[in-house]
């Protein structure tokens, strides 16, 4: 009997714990957490040990597959899978041009270094109808930091270890385990605030696991978080409470600010937010009196009409009481690899790709090669010069985390042709033609390429992977680069080696003529016969290591980072607590914070008109639970066990006025769509707020979804409309949406 542990950073959520895997003749005997991973310490939640399950789970599509025409799928090779998708797409491209070929990519594509690395291949290949889970997600945020601070990842975290007072709004970690903000055990970072004296505030509708372990809740009206904001930073400006500390040199436009939200008095915005001012004033006072806070808004602020602007007044915040940039503050991480605001000139930048391209449609702005996922259906459905006639998903399941989803699936159906890349025939993946299957985590290595971007503390990690690929199993950068060198016309054989060999050449090329480079002016025969021993992620994550703030610049810092030295170091390597940055990590045009930007100014005047609408007298919000994930870990027994989580919760009052107790099943309408769903009452939702997770409604047919499939729950985005999203990001109202309940006849 063999028994060998192996050291992973788990890829399931932004926490990235390490993890203990015990294998024993070839399988996963248990998984643990790794006591000796510089980040985690041990911590584990319970979805880190599913990834046993999930290895081993019957169901997962492990060839590539083909659609029949009655729906069920037959197996296939790898070439004949790609030559059908060549013989398929090439035409389409030919005939309508790039646009005609749409791409959505999910979330776990941002869990996988593979991917991310690959990606670019296939973004260059095609048109603007590329999609991702970012715009149902943080895209807000992501233009808000483009804006202010140049790139997009610059994306200001919590220093959570050392803050003395933490407001939380729009966030739920006990149960997501935090989100932009990469830490694992945010339960126990939360806790030692408390210990060592401070405090933490939780702003949520619903009183969540988070806001039961705060100091204090402040249970908010659904989507009205942006006058909440405005109203404390009009406190802060009519109080003479604003103190910008260190950054005080570089911000512009400050005034215009405070001109703009001077209508935002507490009082003004009360009724609206549901909020009683004092509350407001005093939270305010309280940010400006502790010696270190800050506020971090998330994905409750990011899912509603004024998500940008919402996301905006967090930084205005944090400016004011003079947190950004400073220790106990929000901070910016310095990545060791692929940060982009670690390239180039320190200080100044060219600026962002934001609203220079619109969907064809709506006219919605399009941000970072990327248009909102939710004009993917219009893009579908319309013809014309640019619509999509075929579509390529990876990683992704639009069908339950984007609005109005049963017209998506209906318009999925219209497409000529869909290929998919996931490891599941689900309610996304069963529309397509083909179905390419992807590796499980424990198959292949791990470098948290995104999450390092905006972690609490400087991290590098490499993990190999914990099982060869079997035979017949392609690694996933394959088959990305694969669909890449098809769509670029080079059929569906192309040298995938030689193509990557060139790529990276040219990189290194590029980089030594960058005098900003650490390695400027080098040989760069010299360097890339450095990396000879290495292929594929591992070698692009060597040049990004090398290359990168910490690296050893191909020998010029000999104690810098290096692949090597990280496989050295299974446990992690820990760069050291967040560094004031400011104005390094600037890439803005003018080298400058334009804190006052006419984008986010402008739309406060647009809310200001909102105050007078009359409110709808129920909404949905959604909530997380610690056991699920999104759409896709619900096939796994281990997590699905114990009572049902997709159900409809609503305080007792509105039980009372609708006849209804907990068990009985409502009918729960909106303008998009009637679903069917167990109550459950509960007060720890507000008067006229009920709350509904995503990612459930695993009861269409033509998937192979068996355990989920027992409980299939419902899918609340069939409930979203298409409609309602916020005009500046793009992203759409999965929370705070008006609903219907009735008893079912
Ligand atoms: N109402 C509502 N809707 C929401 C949200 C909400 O809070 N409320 N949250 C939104 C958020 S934050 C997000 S990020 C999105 C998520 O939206 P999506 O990314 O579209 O959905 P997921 O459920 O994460 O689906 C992931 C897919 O990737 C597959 N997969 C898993 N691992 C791999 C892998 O290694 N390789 C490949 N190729 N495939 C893999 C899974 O089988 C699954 O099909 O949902 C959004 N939708
Ligand atoms: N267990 C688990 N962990 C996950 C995931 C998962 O599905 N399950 N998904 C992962 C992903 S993709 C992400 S992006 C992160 C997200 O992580 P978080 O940002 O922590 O997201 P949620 O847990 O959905 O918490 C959002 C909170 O916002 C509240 N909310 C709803 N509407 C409003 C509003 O209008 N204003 C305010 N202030 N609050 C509102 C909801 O009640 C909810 O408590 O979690 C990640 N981790
Ligand atoms: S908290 Fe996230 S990273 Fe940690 S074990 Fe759980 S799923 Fe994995
Ligand atoms: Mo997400």
């Amino acid at each position: 009997m063999t028994v060998s542990t192996h050291v992973r950073t788990c890829p399931l959520c932004e926490a990235t714990c390490g993890l203990a895997i015990e294998v024993e003749n070839g399988s996963v005997k248990r998984i643990r957490g790794d006591h000796d991973d510089v980040f985690s310490h041990g911590f584990l939640c319970p979805k880190g040990s599913s990834l046993k399950a999930l290895d081993e789970d019957p169901d997962r599509v492990r060839t590539p597959l083909l659609r029949r025409p009655d729906g069920s799928f037959q197996p296939t090779d790898w070439a004949t899978a790609f030559a059908l998708i060549d013989e398929r797409i090439s035409p389409i491209l030919a005939e309508h041009g790039k646009d005609a070929v749409g791409l959505y990519s999910g979330n776990p594509w941002s869990h996988n270094y593979e991917s991310i690395l690959y990606l670019p291949h296939l973004y260059n290949a095609i048109g603007n109808n590329r999609f991702a889970a970012a715009s149902i997600d943080q895209r807000p945020r992501e233009i808000v930091s483009g804006v202010l601070y140049g790139t997009r990842m610059s994306l200001p975290v919590p220093d959570l270890d050392r803050t003395d007072f933490f407001v939380l709004i729009g966030s739920d970690p006990f149960e997501s385990n935090g989100s932009i903000a990469t830490a694992p055990d945010w339960p126990g970072r939360l806790r030692s605030i408390q210990q060592r004296g401070g405090r933490f505030v939780v702003v949520d509708p619903r009183r969540s696991k988070t806001a039961e372990a705060a100091d204090q809740h402040i249970s908010i009206v659904p989507g009205t978080d942006a006058a909440f904001l405005a109203a404390i930073v009009n406190v802060l400006a009519t109080e003479g409470l604003v103190k910008l500390g260190t950054v005080e040199g570089h911000i512009d436009g400050l005034n215009d600010v405070f001109a703009a939200v001077a209508p935002f008095t507490p009082e003004a915005v009360a009724e609206w937010c549901g909020v009683d001012a004092t509350v407001t004033r005093q939270l305010a006072r309280d940010l400006a009196a502790a010696p270190t806070a800050v506020i971090h808004g998330r994905l409750g602020v990011c899912l509603q009409d004024f998500a940008t602007l919402s996301s905006w007044l967090v930084d205005v915040v944090n400016v004011c009481t003079g947190n950004l940039d400073r220790p106990g503050g929000s901070m910016f991480t310095k990545a060791a690899a692929l940060a982009m605001n670690t390239l180039g000139k320190p200080g100044v930048g060219r600026g962002v790709d934001y609203a220079t391209f619109h969907s064809r449609v709506k006219g919605v702005p399009g941000a970072y090669q990327q248009l909102p996922a939710r004009c993917m259906i219009e893009e579908i459905e319309t013809p014309g010069k640019g619509q999509i006639r075929a579509l390529i998903t990876i990683a992704g399941n639009p069908v339950l985390s984007t609005p109005d989803s049963r017209r998506l699936a209906t318009a999925l159906d219209s497409l000529e042709f869909m290929v998919s890349l996931d490891l599941y025939i689900n309610e996304t993946t069963r529309h397509a033609d083909v179905i390419l299957p992807a590796p499980t985590a424990l198959q292949r290595s791990h470098y948290d390429l995104s999450y390092y971007q905006f972690s609490i503390r400087n991290i590098a990690n490499y993990s190999p992977a914990v099982f060869p690929l079997g035979r017949g199993e392609e690694p996933e950068w394959r088959t990305i680069s694969r669909l890449a060198s098809i769509c670029r016309g080079e059929g569906s054989t192309a040298d995938l080696d030689a193509i990557d060999d060139a790529v990276v050449r040219s990189l290194v090329d590029h980089r030594v003529r960058d005098p900003f480079s650490n390695v400027f002016g080098r040989d760069s025969d010299e360097l890339w016969n450095e990396m000879r021993e290495l292929r594929g992620p591992e070698r692009m994550l060597e040049w990004n290591l090398r290359t990168g703030p910490y690296g050893d610049g191909f020998g010029l810092s000999p104690e810098g980072l290096t692949f090597a030295r990280l496989i050295e170091s299974p446990h992690g390597i820990d760069l050291g607590a967040l560094q004031p940055r400011i104005p390094e990590m600037l890439r803005t045009p003018s080298g400058r914070i334009p804190l006052g930007h006419e984008l986010f100014v402008n739309d406060l005047g647009r809310l200001l008109a909102r105050l007078d609408e009359e409110r709808p007298a129920l909404v949905l919000v959604g909530r997380r639970h610690l056991r699920s994930n999104n759409s896709w870990q619900h096939n796994l027994r281990v997590l699905v066990k114990g009572k049902d989580r997709c159900v409809l919760q609503l305080h007792p009052d509105d039980a009372v006025k609708h006849g209804l107790a907990t068990g009985e099943l409502v009918r729960c309408t909106t303008d998009a769509a009637s679903v069917e769903v167990a109550v459950e009452v509960t007060d720890s939702v507000p008067p006229g707020v009920v709350s509904l997770p995503h990612g459930w409604g695993h009861d269409v047919p033509g998937t192979r979804l068996h355990v989920a499939a027992e409980r299939p729950g419902v899918n609340s985005n069939a409930l979203a409309t298409n409609d309602r999203y916020d005009p500046l990001s793009g992203n759409p109202h999965l929370n705070g949406f008006p609903v219907t309940l009735e008893r079912p006849t």
